[in-house]
């Protein structure tokens, strides 16, 4: 397994939209495991590929990120079969919105079909947080970041300070 790099934004690859799975095979296991590592060296709850630059319908998921044994789910070429008409409200970040988090609303439950880490066809009805998770993984493989739901004033705010931080990072480095 191996860390991969978080891309953060500003970043056009973020805005990328994934492409489905063809077959789940050992390069997308190795993907998944290297996702997994990362996400929980973060630590996050949640991370999708293109968030580590590679532009495919995965997202690996583990909202008890602190148990042992873990938990983790994977997801590849999810698809929403139902939400609910309730939303729910929810404080969220992102790895890729680092130090970020606004209360974003969402349906409280869906309903989703996904393969598993071999391929195999599996279903989940999730409510909570867990609901909001895969609601906020599955816009990453549209392009979409929790900002983009806040007004253009926050939004523009955010990208501007983050912006900011990049370019310091940068001299630093160099
Ligand atoms: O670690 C994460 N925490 C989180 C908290 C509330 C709602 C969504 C999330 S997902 C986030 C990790 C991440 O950026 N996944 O894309
Ligand atoms: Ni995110």
């Amino acid at each position: 397994m191996a860390l991969r790099k978080i891309l953060t934004e500003p970043n056009e690859v973020l805005r990328q939209k994934s492409l489905k799975v063809e077959k789940v095979d050992k390069d997308l296991q190795k993907l998944m495991d290297d996702m997994l590592e990362t996400m929980y060296a973060a630590p996050g709850i949640g991370l999708a590929a293109i968030q580590v630059g590679v532009p495919k319908r995965v997202i690996v998921l583990d909202l008890d990120h602190k148990d042992k044994p873990k938990k983790p789910i994977y997801f590849v070429n999810p698809e929403i079969i139902e939400k609910s008409e309730n939303n729910s409200t929810y404080e969220e970040g992102c790895l890729s919105v680092p130090g970020q988090f606004a209360e974003i609303d969402r349906p409280d439950k869906c309903h989703v079909k996904y393969l598993d880490y071999y391929g195999q066809p599996k279903e989940i009805k999730a409510e909570g947080m867990l609901a909001t998770c895969i609601q906020h993984e599955m816009d990453h493989l549209e392009g979409i970041l929790f900002i983009d739901y806040l007004s253009k004033l926050k939004k523009s705010m955010i990208i501007k300070k983050l912006s900011k931080q990049k370019k310091t990072v940068e001299r630093i480095v160099v």
